[in-house]
C-alpha cells in the first residue's frame, strides 16, 4: 500500500464553515486531457442596446423607465421573489410535519454600469469601486428595516448560471429569516470564535498564506483563494484580511482593496478559457439581528465550468443524493488561476502587449 497522496487518492475534505464534507477524486483527471481551449466566437455587444431592459433610458419589462444613469443604478425588482407586505400563515408548532412561516423581503436589482457591453472583469477598478460603495449603502439601508434577517448580495453571470440579460448587473434579496447557507456559517463561525477568540477565517487565511498552495491573488486588504474544501472546479473565496463582520465596517482603503481584488479575480477567470466566465457569486456577512459573533466578511464565487468554455460540471446523481464531489484538486485549480495573466485577454493588443 502506497502512502496517501491528496493529489492522487480519493479522499474527503471538511468544510469548517458549513461543517459538511466534499469528496475529492483526483485520479479521475488522470485520464488523458489535451488541454484544448475551445474558444467561443468573440461576443461583441453594443455599448447601448435599445432592446435591453437595464440600459439607461429604456423601459423595463415592468413598465417603469430607467433614468439616464451614468454610474451604478439600483431599483426594486419588478418581479420580486420576496415582498415586504407578505401576510403570515397560521402559526405552526415547531414539531408539525407541515410547517410554514411568512417570508417578507425586499428584492432589488443593481446595474453595475450604464455600459451594456461591460462586465466586472472589463470595468476599471474605479467603476467597480462605485459598485462596492453601492453594495455597502444597500446593505446598510436594508439592515435598518426592523424585521430584516439577512441581506444577500449576489450576481449570476452568464446564461449558464441562469442570468437573463448580459447587461452587467447583480441582485439583492433581503429576507426576514436567515437563509440556510448563512445560518450554517453563522453557527460554525460563532462556535469557533467563542473557542479560539479569533475568527475562523482569520486563522484559515493565515494558514493558506503560509502554505501558498491555494492562493490566487492578494492585495493589502483582501485575498482570493481556492478553498481547501471547494466543490466547484474553479470555486474561489475572497476574504477580508482584517476580520470585518460586514461591508459597512470596511474603511475607504479596504473598499478600494475589494474593488481591486474583484477586478483581478474576474480577469483571471475570463482569461482561463478566454471567454466571459460564468459564475454565481455573492457576499456572506453578519446577519441583521444578533451579535454576529465570529462573522468574517467574505465572498464565494461558484463557477460551473470544468475543462473548457463548453464543458460544465453538473452537480447530479451522487452530488444530489449523497454529497458533492470534485475531480481536479483545489491545488491544481489554484495553480492554473494563479499562472494566468492579470491583464484581461480582450484588453491585450495582438502582440500581447498592454
Ligand atoms: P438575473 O440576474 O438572474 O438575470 O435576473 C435579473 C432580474 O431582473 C430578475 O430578477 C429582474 C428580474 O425579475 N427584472 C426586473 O426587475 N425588471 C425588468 O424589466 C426585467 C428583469
Ligand atoms: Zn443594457
Amino acid at each position: 500500500m502506497t502512502a496517501f497522496d491528496a493529489a492522487q487518492h480519493p479522499h474527503r475534505r471538511f468544510n469548517p464553515l458549513t461543517r459538511e464534507w466534499v469528496l475529492v477524486s483526483p485520479h479521475r483527471t488522470q485520464r488523458p486531457w489535451h488541454g484544448q481551449v475551445e474558444k467561443h466566437a468573440a461576443e461583441e455587444r453594443p455599448q447601448y442596446d435599445p432592446g435591453c431592459y437595464l440600459c439607461p433610458g429604456n423601459i423595463r419589462a415592468g413598465g417603469a423607465r430607467n433614468p439616464s444613469y451614468s454610474s451604478v443604478f439600483v431599483f426594486d425588482n419588478d418581479f420580486a421573489t420576496l415582498l415586504p407586505g407578505t401576510p403570515a400563515p397560521v402559526a405552526t408548532p415547531p414539531d408539525a410535519l407541515f410547517r410554514a412561516e411568512a417570508e417578507p423581503g425586499i428584492c432589488r436589482v443593481v446595474c453595475f454600469s450604464p455600459r451594456h457591453d461591460l462586465t466586472l472583469a472589463e470595468m476599471d477598478v474605479e467603476a467597480i469601486r462605485a459598485v462596492v460603495d453601492c453594495w455597502v449603502e444597500q446593505y446598510s439601508e436594508l439592515n435598518r428595516v426592523p424585521w430584516m434577517g439577512y441581506v444577500q448580495i449576489f450576481e449570476n453571470r452568464g446564461a449558464m448560471m441562469g442570468c437573463s440579460n448580459p447587461h452587467p448587473h447583480g441582485q439583492i434579496w433581503a429576507s426576514a429569516s436567515v437563509p440556510n447557507e448563512v445560518a450554517k456559517e453563522s453557527a460554525a463561525q460563532g462556535d469557533y470564535f467563542r473557542e479560539h477568540g479569533r475568527t475562523l477565517l482569520a486563522d484559515y487565511l493565515a494558514a493558506e498564506e503560509k502554505s501558498g498552495e491555494r492562493m490566487v491573488a492578494a492585495n493589502e486588504h483582501f485575498a482570493a483563494l481556492v478553498p481547501y474544501w471547494a466543490v466547484w472546479p474553479f470555486e474561489t473565496m475572497v476574504v477580508a484580511r482584517r476580520p470585518a463582520a460586514a461591508l459597512p465596517e470596511l474603511s475607504d482603503e479596504e473598499r478600494g482593496g475589494l474593488a481591486a481584488i474583484l477586478k483581478e479575480l474576474t480577469t483571471r477567470y475570463d482569461n482561463l478559457f478566454e471567454i466571459s466566465f460564468p459564475y454565481s457569486m455573492g457576499f456572506h456577512q453578519r446577519p441583521a439581528q444578533g451579535t454576529g459573533e465570529g462573522w468574517h466578511l467574505h465572498m464565494h464565487f461558484h463557477p460551473p465550468l470544468l475543462r473548457s468554455a463548453t464543458v460544465r460540471k453538473f452537480l447530479v446523481g451522487y452530488e444530489m443524493l449523497a454529497m458533492p464531489q470534485r475531480d481536479i484538486t483545489p491545488e491544481a485549480a489554484a495553480a492554473r488561476l494563479r499562472a494566468l495573466p492579470s491583464l484581461h485577454y480582450r484588453q491585450r493588443t495582438p502582440e500581447g502587449e498592454p
